[in-house]
């Protein structure tokens, strides 16, 4: 294990509900520092750019749409073993099969809603600090 950096968005279904304060503080609590962080909301353009590696499925068009339907809090995360770490904090995309005490099990409607995203491997949180951060804004 080493210290590691990873990617998170609180997304808009849970800054729209007002649960952003409670999603940063389970993840701080679970020990993460927080490195960078920004409120925005993606155009069209950027959401179908970050979300490439799933443009074939089904659900592409939806994923679109929800990543798009308002303010979002992108993060730049740390702590030993983040990617992994973090992807346990936060439970299975389904919040149907996530484990109790999981911040989607806490916070997420559904499959598509599910509240946050967070890296799956070292390689794709780099690319993915890169598509929202400078290096300035990751020191
Ligand atoms: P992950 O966010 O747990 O890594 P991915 O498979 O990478 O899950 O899917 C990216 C996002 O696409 C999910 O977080 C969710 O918002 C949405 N998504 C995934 N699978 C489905 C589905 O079967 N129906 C609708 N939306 C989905
Ligand atoms: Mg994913």
């Amino acid at each position: 294990m080493s210290v590691e950096r990873t990617f998170s968005i609180v997304k808009p279904d849970a800054v729209a509900a007002g649960q952003a304060g409670e999603i940063l503080a389970h993840i701080e609590k679970a020990g993460f520092r927080i490195v960078a962080l920004k409120m925005m909301r993606l155009t069209e353009a950027q959401a179908r750019g970050f979300y490439a590696v799933h443009r074939e499925r089904p659900f592409f068009n939806g994923l679109v749409k929800f990543m798009t339907e308002g303010p979002i809090i992108v993060m730049a995360l740390e702590c030993e073993d983040a990617v992994k770490g973090l992807r346990e904090v936060m439970g299975a995309t389904n919040p149907a099969n996530a484990a109790e005490g999981t911040i989607r099990k806490r916070f997420a409607q559904n499959i598509e809603r599910n509240c946050i995203h967070g890296s799956d491997a070292p390689e794709t949180a780099e690319t993915e600090l890169r598509f929202f951060f400078s290096t300035a804004e990751l020191l």
